[in-house]
């Protein structure tokens, strides 16, 4: 297999995860508009059925909407053990595909098949049998995109879902990607397309009438990725999991937060959400790296290596906060993005066994905090006194 050269891309999302699950074990929900989720006034979608969505129901709305918007939805409850096994099942099968399987998310991956080509045929066939050993064996359907990089194939499969094989060559590029939407790219939400905008940037084909130079004005160190980005470039690899060098979580706030003390606490649940899955890949992380966006387009990376490479959360909260607060404690502004990574992830805990008494005690919390995160979900749990503890 090589890296260099031409690559071919192949990402599989799943279309309406859990509704569809929910669907083909309870075959009375075929057919109708399904919303899962807690039913409670405060409950919030996790997904809608292909059958709710012409009614506006989506993902990460408050129930109570989507009800109102479709009274007839059947709401039902959220089974993560459930969604845990068939994605699994999803997994054993794109590992038959391609040996390099990057997982996204529970319904989501990209597959380098480029090595594949030579065993199963050109890209599309390939994408056409996944397609049909999806909906054989799992009885689920999948969309893929099949593009030569990462970027590209992401953006093809959600061009026609639910059920589509979509493929960008490198011919295509020219001619469809400027007539996109400027949110199509990574990076680019919906805060950041009001801005572009506002000044007349609403298409792909905007963004690259615009030089380098006034690029970097807008977006400061993000420029480069969002230069090539328009341009159909991007040259990452497609990383197994388990050898990725960093695992990292960020969010972009709506509007600016002007309270450190908030700021400190979306990173804590960052760095939760990272240590999660460094321990679900049995990995341990040596660095950890902090990333801040400020003011308009600002952003600063602050990195530390760990005294010893740990999956444990609090250890990365330690070093986390650390990086935070040297930042906020002379250069505070208000921020817009927050993130958090853990670096030079490897599977040896060899220099933790020195530390056994610490570290089992760590093991521990973190161990019945990672199955109650699984069986409730994220919002079910709060490590309070960790923040507190380290704060004064
Ligand atoms: P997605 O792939 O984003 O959504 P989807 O598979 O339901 O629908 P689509 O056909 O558009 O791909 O997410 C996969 C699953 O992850 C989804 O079924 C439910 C869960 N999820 C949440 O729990 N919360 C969320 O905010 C989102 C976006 C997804
Ligand atoms: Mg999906």
């Amino acid at each position: 297999m090589t890296m260099a050269g031409p690559r071919t891309v192949l990402h599989v999302d799943m279309d309406a995860f859990f509704a569809s699950i929910e669907q083909l074990d309870q075959p009375q929900l075929r057919g109708r508009p399904v919303l899962v989720g807690h039913a409670g006034a405060r409950g919030v979608v996790t997904t809608a059925s292909y059958e709710a969505r012409p009614f506006g129901c989506h993902s990460a709305q408050p129930m109570a909407v989507a009800r109102r918007l479709c009274p007839d939805a059947i709401v039902v409850p959220v089974r993560p053990q459930r969604y845990g096994e068939v994605s699994r099942h999803l997994f054993s099968i794109l590992d038959e595909f391609a040996p390099l399987v990057e997982p996204l998310s529970i319904d989501e991956a990209f597959l380098d098949v480029t090595g594949s080509e030579r065993l199963f045929g050109p890209p599309r066939t390939i994408g056409d049998a996944l397609r049909r050993r999806i909906s054989e064996e799992m009885k689920l359907t999948a969309s893929i995109g099949i593009a030569p990089n990462k970027f590209l194939a992401k953006l093809a499969s959600d061009l026609d879902k639910p059920d589509g094989l979509t493929q960008i060559t490198e011919g295509d590029i020219d001619d469809m990607l400027p007539r996109l939407a400027v949110t199509h790219i990574w990076g680019i939400g919906p805060v950041t397309a009001a801005k572009l905008k506002a000044i007349g940037i609403v298409t792909i084909g905007d963004l690259r009438r615009q030089a380098l130079p006034q690029l970097r004005r807008l977006f400061g160190v993000e420029a480069e990725r969002f230069y090539r980005l328009a341009r159909g470039l991007d040259s990452r690899p497609v990383t197994p999991d388990s050898r990725a060098k960093s695992i990292g979580h960020e969010c972009t706030f709506e509007s600016n937060v002007a309270d450190p003390d908030h700021v400190r606490r979306v990173l804590l649940d960052h760095v939760e959400a990272v240590a999660r899955r460094v321990r679900k890949h049995g990995l341990y992380a040596g660095g950890i790296s902090v990333k801040i966006r400020y003011g308009e387009f600002q952003t600063i990376s602050r990195s530390a290596t760990l005294e010893r490479p740990s999956d444990a959360t609090s250890e990365l909260w330690h070093s986390a906060r650390e990086l935070f607060d040297r930042w906020a404690g002379h250069a505070f502004q208000p921020v817009r993005l927050i993130g958090v990574a853990a670096t030079r992830l490897s599977s040896d805990p060899q220099q933790l066994e020195l530390y056994e008494g610490q570290t089992s005690r760590h093991q521990r919390v973190d161990e019945a905090s990672d199955r109650i995160v699984e069986r409730f979900g994220r919002s079910a749990i709060r490590r309070g006194g960790t923040m507190d503890a380290g704060r004064g």
